[in-house]
């Protein structure tokens, strides 16, 4: 695929009116690629910054980044192949312990991650994972609730990414975990729904390593002379397949050396 664009700049910002009306009124739409099918990579963040002009036109705040299709779970679950990122503002945080409304949500999907809290900015291109352990403060267990704006969760890499990666909530909680304390690699995910085992998992699924995710976003970002700045928080992308929430579900994430947070459905 080219990575040229080829939509005009009254297209890119039609198609962010759009994706932005669906995530508004929770009402899905058709994928972009119904009727762009020659949408690049360049076209789609360029919708995605649409986007985010809008949120913070509407004074919502950046406070974080994101990777999506970390791991081969969830590459495998969507039917795409490679890694993308996304922006996370202050509305889709919600506190550990509190009940998010569906009401609010197309279709939602939960699943078990980690969010990196940087302390330092930290700059691609040639980022490893030292220098992810150098930038980050600490590490907490992140629950991300998932919901595409395409019709039945369906989706292409160009349109989820113009769908900013379908973000919609987090959580973060635990104990703040020094990155380099252990090994994040063999870190434990248990992922209930209403009391039972729905997902194991182990850092390693995340890109072999979750702080190798950090690295890859900021690599990403450097493309785009873009980079993800001090204080930002993280989240790695989904270490297991996410798992469908309905009102009255309750879901709780334990997560090796870093303790447990959960959230509810309303
Ligand atoms: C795309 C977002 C993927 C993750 O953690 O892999 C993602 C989707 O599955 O809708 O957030
Ligand atoms: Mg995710």
């Amino acid at each position: 695929m080219s990575d040229a664009p080829t939509l005009s700049p009254e297209q890119i910002e039609a198609l962010a009116d759009r994706l932005d009306g669906a995530r508004l009124n929770n009402a899905a739409t058709n994928k972009i690629t119904d009727e762009h099918p020659e949408l690049t990579y360049a076209d789609a963040y360029a919708i995605q910054a649409a986007l985010r002009a809008r949120a913070l036109a509407r004074g919502e705040q950046i406070v974080g980044l994101k990777m999506g299709l970390t791991s081969l779970a969830k590459m495998k679950q969507m039917g795409v192949d490679s890694p993308i990122c996304g922006f996370l503002t202050d509305v889709m945080q919600a506190d550990a312990g509190s009940v998010i409304d569906c009401s609010d949500l197309i279709h939602p999907r939960i699943e078990p991650e980690l969010a990196f809290v940087m302390k330092d900015d930290l700059r691609g291109p040639g980022c490893h994972v030292g220098d992810v352990f150098a930038a980050t403060d600490f590490v907490l267990a992140a629950l991300e609730i998932i919901d595409s704006r395409y019709e039945n969760f369906r989706f292409d890499l160009v349109s989820v990414v113009a769908d900013n990666t379908s973000a919609s909530r987090y959580v973060i909680g635990g104990v703040p975990l020094d990155p380099r304390a252990v090994d994040l690699r063999t870190v434990g995910f248990v992922l209930e729904k209403n009391g039972v085992v729905e997902q194991l998992g182990a850092g390693a699924a995340i890109l072999g390593n979750p702080a190798a995710s950090v690295a890859a976003l900021a690599n990403m970002l450097a493309r785009r002379d873009e980079y993800v700045p001090a204080g930002s928080t993280v989240l790695v992308g989904a270490a297991t397949a996410a798992i469908a929430v309905a009102p009255g579900d309750a879901v709780n994430l334990r997560v090796q050396h870093i303790g447990s947070l959960g959230v509810a459905f309303g």
